[in-house]
């Protein structure tokens, strides 16, 4: 708003003559001229100064308020930034343990006696005593072989590493082995040559231990064994297991020629 001068007249007045005479005084008027602007008129509103006023504390609560977020996100932050800390040091934890896990596994990071291996990987509190390359279970160590050769020649590889094809004794077993071939199986034919063959009297299932195979431990495949010659005259007289995409009944058996190159599940006992 504009400045307006205001022109204002005041009188003043003051009596002439003694006070103590009886005669009326005269009195005598002095007029002034005081001008100001509106603005600065005492009293008068100030509207100008209070717009400005407004605007401040507008800005001050607008100030509050981007402090108090900026506050807000501040503390957001730091909490953030704690939690990713945590868990960066839960991971760097969890890969230190797995990383000491696959070193014992391995052979190459002895086992500490102030830090002995905790079940299920190993039995009795002790440490598994599996050459690299063998994985440890139930006081046996097995190795899964990948290339693929003829039950005998497989048999004589397992040999060569100081153990033998494997012999399985339980179900217990055979449900750790059909876990891990599954695993390791490209597809469904993709199977591994076990301990078990006929090739003695057809019919009369032996074991590489000598022991015959117990009836009611047997984990044949519906249909198996079938001894079918087609592919081989001889027929089939060695056994291989596993199972890809099937059920997970364990029944993973199938008879197949011996003279078929397969992968093969050697097996020996953990080191003493
Ligand atoms: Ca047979
Ligand atoms: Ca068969």
């Amino acid at each position: 708003m504009a400045e307006a001068e205001v022109l204002h007249n005041i009188k003043f007045t003051r009596a002439r003559g003694n006070t103590d005479v009886a005669t009326p005084s005269t009195d005598e008027h002095i007029y002034s001229n005081i001008s100001y602007s509106e603005t600065q008129r005492p009293g008068s509103k100030q509207p100008a100064a209070s717009n400005r006023r407004s605007g401040v504390t507008s800005e001050r609560v607008a100030l509050l308020v981007l402090s108090v977020l900026l506050a807000a996100a501040v503390t957001a932050l730091g909490v953030t930034l704690y939690e990713n800390t945590q868990t960066k040091k839960s991971l760097q934890k969890l890969e230190d343990v797995a990383k000491h896990i696959s070193g014992i596994l391995s052979g190459t990071e002895p086992c500490k006696v102030e830090q002995p291996c905790k079940p299920p990987l190993v039995r009795n509190e002790t440490c598994p005593r599996c050459e690299d390359g063998w994985e440890p279970h139930g006081g046996k160590c097995y190795f899964f072989s990948s290339v693929k050769l003829t039950w005998n020649e497989s048999r004589t590889q397992c040999k060569s590493m100081r153990g033998d094809l494997v012999v399985i004794n339980s179900r217990e077993e055979q449900r750790l082995l059909e876990s891990k071939v599954r695993e390791k199986m490209d597809n469904f034919e993709d199977m591994f040559w076990i301990g078990l063959t006929d090739s003695e009297n057809e019919g009369e299932w032996l074991w590489v231990d000598d022991t015959r195979l117990d009836p009611s431990l047997t984990f044949w495949r519906e249909g198996e064994p079938n001894n079918w010659n087609v592919e081989n005259p001889d027929g089939q007289d060695c056994v291989r297991m596993g199972e890809k995409d099937g059920p997970k009944n364990l029944k993973t058996w199938f008879d197949r020629s011996c003279e078929s190159p397969q992968k093969s599940i050697c097996e020996k006992p953990e080191k003493p």
